[in-house]
């Protein structure tokens, strides 16, 4: 048996736009993720999440759900457009409401509220005005960060700012992949500018509004490993690590960016005013790990340039999950062992890790996803030898909740522990969604 922390805190995630639905009512304004997925052929089989898992409509049989399981804490996300239909200005209270009851309903559980502020879907309002890619968003999102706070922060202990910055600047603005699919790379490094600064700024606000709780961001980690022991690879390593790790950690712990990063992008290298990097490294309480996967790393020439190429890795013995994902649970320990060695040991949350299968209903509508059961133990497993040596880690959340909207995948990758039937709305608990109960309830995995 492995036993975690008496007060660690076990729970799940999810986000606003791959659950609630509901995307025109009440008041609601659009998002970019709306405008997105309305737009033939951007999604797999042209779906959106205009219904998603009609959360917005059944959320209170949701948080009977997570006490159920005896959740401890519950990692949300909120629709800035709900609150804010035009990004800034007018207040939509029955948005604002439909947060409000859905903390009173948490609390009254006995789950404690994790709020994240920003998961992808921007206001289109605000997206008309340029979006990220303008500095004014800066200033938007302190207004909706003081907005949230004022109502929520008496009774929300925990909160993030951003969810990945990393993939929202990436693959929303290099890649295109993700709303609001725009391509351009030097646009995309001076997206991760603004929305490290508008962090910077929220916690900024949460300080001076003298709020009780925790106030941290989350991020995107993956484990990278040099495809050969060649000196070649290991280099394309380390720029990879650079690119999506020191990128951010750097500026967050030690206010600076990676020097070598810097001068690897030229002209595309963000733009920074005097100042800025004083508000990006405002102390946080905590940092949000998101894992999921580890990549192997090389560079391959096309066309002249050279470039990263990545390949999934999985631990012997692991296959791949339905996102063609390599498993690979000592890569967990070892990004939380560098953020531990490196950035000082700050107070970590897992904040995201889980995996998609093709789950397989049976006769009565039961999934047995052991497959499942088996990728969160062992990242468990990796967590508790990670906090064996020291490493600061409080809680561990995992995704999701509920098979939800997986973004330019559609419904198909399924990564909740509980299934939910996309016609009715329907929810049955998978196995795993038992097995974590237990764990729960035992404070431990075997
Ligand atoms: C998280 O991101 C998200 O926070 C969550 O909303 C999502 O549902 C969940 O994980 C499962 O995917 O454009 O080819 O370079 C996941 C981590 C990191 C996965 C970036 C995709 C880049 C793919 N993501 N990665 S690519």
């Amino acid at each position: 048996m492995f036993r975690f922390p008496e007060k660690f805190l076990w729970g799940v995630a999810t986000s606003a736009y791959q659950i609630e639905g509901a995307w025109n009512e009440d008041g609601k304004g659009q998002s970019i993720w709306d405008t997105f997925t309305h737009r033939p052929y951007t999604i797999h089989n042209n779906q959106n999440g205009d219904i998603a898992c009609n959360h917005y409509h059944q959320m209170p049989e949701d948080v009977a759900l997570m006490k159920e399981l005896g959740i401890r804490t519950y990692r949300f996300s909120i629709s800035w457009s709900r609150v804010l239909p035009q990004g800034t200005g007018v207040i939509n209270h029955k948005g604002l409401d439909f947060y409000d009851q859905l903390v009173d309903k948490i609390l009254a559980a006995e789950i404690i509220p994790n709020a994240t502020l920003f998961h992808w879907d921007l206001p289109q309002a605000l997206q008309d005005r340029g979006g990220w890619k303008n500095r004014d968003s800066v200033e938007w999102f302190a207004e909706y960060a003081q907005v949230m706070f004022a109502r929520l922060g008496d009774r929300v202990p925990l909160w993030s700012t951003h969810n990945e910055p990393w993939s929202h600047a990436f693959q929303g603005y290099s890649f295109a992949n993700h709303a609001p699919g725009i391509a351009s790379a030097a646009v995309a490094y001076q997206t991760v500018h603004h929305l490290l600064l508008s962090h910077g700024k929220a916690v900024q606000l949460f300080r001076q509004g003298g709020y009780n709780g925790e106030i941290g961001i989350v991020l995107s980690f993956r484990h990278y490993i040099p495809a050969s022991d060649s000196e070649s690879d290991r280099a394309a390593c380390q720029r990879a690590y650079d690119d999506k790790v020191s990128m951010f950690l750097q500026p967050l712990f030690r206010g600076c960016y990676p020097e070598h990063l810097i001068s690897w992008l030229g002209t595309q290298a963000p733009q920074v005013q005097d100042g800025d990097l004083d508000l990006i490294q405002q102390p946080i309480d905590y940092l949000g790990v998101n894992y999921y996967y580890t990549l192997s790393i090389s560079f391959a020439s096309s066309g002249g340039l050279l470039k990263l190429k990545s390949a999934p890795f999985s631990a012997p013995g692991w296959g791949h999950t339905e996102m063609g994902w390599g498993v690979n649970p000592e890569g967990l320990k070892a990004v939380l062992l560098d953020i531990q060695e490196n950035y000082g040991n700050p107070k970590m949350y897992i904040t995201e890790n889980g995996c998609a299968l093709q789950d397989q209903p049976d006769a009565t509508g039961f999934v047995a996803d052991w497959g499942r059961v088996n990728y969160l133990r062992d990242h468990l497993r990796a967590i508790h030898e990670a906090i064996q040596v020291g490493a600061n880690i409080q809680g561990y959340y995992l995704w999701s909740f509920l098979d939800n909207f997986e973004w330019s995948h559609g419904y198909r990758p399924r990564f909740g522990i509980i299934r939910v039937d996309f016609d009715t709305c329907q929810r049955i608990p998978k196995q795993s969604a038992y097995w974590y109960q237990q764990a729960i309830a035992r404070n431990g995995i075997e």
